[in-house]
């Protein structure tokens, strides 16, 4: 069986690879549109050898389209996801528009694959900081229970989007050439102020939310606990940016319900779907962002037990937040839509 898929967003950083992962992944595609703005209409994007032309993402545009894939923001998801829905197409959607909405499942394959035959017509891909963290977390939840987890995050600029990442270059070029620049993407492109991130560290991802923490921030709280189905699960997060290209990283404490040891922890996780663990300071062997790049999986290292309380345990998680965090996700939900 094969379907009629759209991308919508198919010239930006994730839209881009979604393409990549419908190629490389042999998804049964019947006939791709590839969505994109206004801007965009006529530009060409390549699918299997053969060439796209890029239309503009109207309601009319979901016509006979069976699977939309949406990485296009949340204001055009919030506009266009119900036309698609209407049309009777099932919508994967990349944004924060419809997550915590209660008839919307959130989903991680690895951890709650079950909700996608909840779906009633939109599925929303999680928040690309949360889902590798969720994957990370998903065989400690099941094995020893949690309730805690404190983190902080150290995120790459192609999470901003593709333009973020051309300023980063530019900047970065800018200022060992010792020419002026003037920022404009970042922290968060549509505020008023922005920051230098070339050889900074920006502690602020996304708008301000509640009681002093950005929306990033609570994305990885309220999320966790919708995806967990566990609204018992306590989250402190704080995101920063940092001038890497591409893959996120995770410095996470978890205090676990039960006693464990840290051999049969480093097991749990060899045997965990889409991890990989890469642990062994001796040798200097952890996970970065530069070895998760264009890779599937949620790499896990420098695991520690807690100093201060036994039952606790330190580690860091890394994944390319283009591909576990957004693509590879949304292509894994929409193979399971097909299978
Ligand atoms: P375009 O390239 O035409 O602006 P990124 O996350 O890398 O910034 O990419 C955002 C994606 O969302 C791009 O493909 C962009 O298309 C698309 N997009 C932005 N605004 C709209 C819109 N109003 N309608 C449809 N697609 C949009
Ligand atoms: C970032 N996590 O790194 C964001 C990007 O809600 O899907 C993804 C935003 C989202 O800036």
């Amino acid at each position: 069986k094969t379907v009629n898929v759209a991308v919508v967003g198919a010239t930006g950083a994730v839209g881009e690879k979604i393409i990549r992962e419908l190629e490389a992944k042999d998804f049964p595609v019947k006939n791709l549109k590839c969505l994109a703005s206004k801007r965009s209409a006529g530009k060409t994007v390549t699918f299997k050898n053969e060439s796209i032309v890029v239309e503009e993402a109207t309601p009319d545009a979901f016509r006979g389209v069976d699977i939309a894939l949406f990485s296009a923001g949340g204001s055009v998801s919030k506009q266009l996801v119900p036309h698609a829905v209407e049309h009777g197409a099932v919508c994967v959607d990349n944004t924060n528009a419809f997550r915590m909405d209660p008839n919307v499942p959130l989903v991680v394959p690895e951890v709650n694959s079950e909700k996608i035959r909840e779906h009633q017509g939109i599925i929303s891909n999680p928040n690309c900081s949360t889902i590798q963290m969720v994957v990370a977390l998903k065989a400690l939840y099941d094995y020893y229970g949690f309730k805690r987890l404190i983190v902080s995050t150290y995120q790459a600029v192609s999470g901003a989007g593709a333009n973020a990442v051309k300023e980063l270059l530019d900047q970065s070029r800018a200022v060992l050439n010792g020419e002026p620049f003037d920022p404009q993407q970042l922290p968060v492109g549509k505020l008023n102020k922005h920051f230098q991130m070339a050889f900074n560290a920006i502690p602020q991802i996304d708008v301000p939310d509640e009681n002093g923490y950005t929306l990033e921030e609570m994305k990885m709280v309220r999320e966790t606990k919708k995806i967990f189905g566990d609204e018992s699960i306590q989250v402190t997060a704080t995101c920063v940016r940092i001038p890497v290209v591409s893959g996120h990283a995770e410095s996470i404490y978890v205090e676990l319900e039960r006693d464990f040891q840290l051999e049969d922890v480093r097991q749990q996780l060899r045997d965990a779907d889409g991890v990989t663990l890469v642990d062994d300071l001796e040798q200097q062997l952890y996970p970065m962002p530069i070895g998760a790049e264009g890779k599937r999986d949620v790499f896990v290292g420098r695991l520690r037990r807690d100093l201060a309380n036994a039952r606790a345990l330190n580690m860091w998680v890394v994944s390319d937040n283009l591909m576990k965090g957004a693509a590879s996700n949304t292509v894994q939900i929409a193979e399971l839509l097909v299978n």
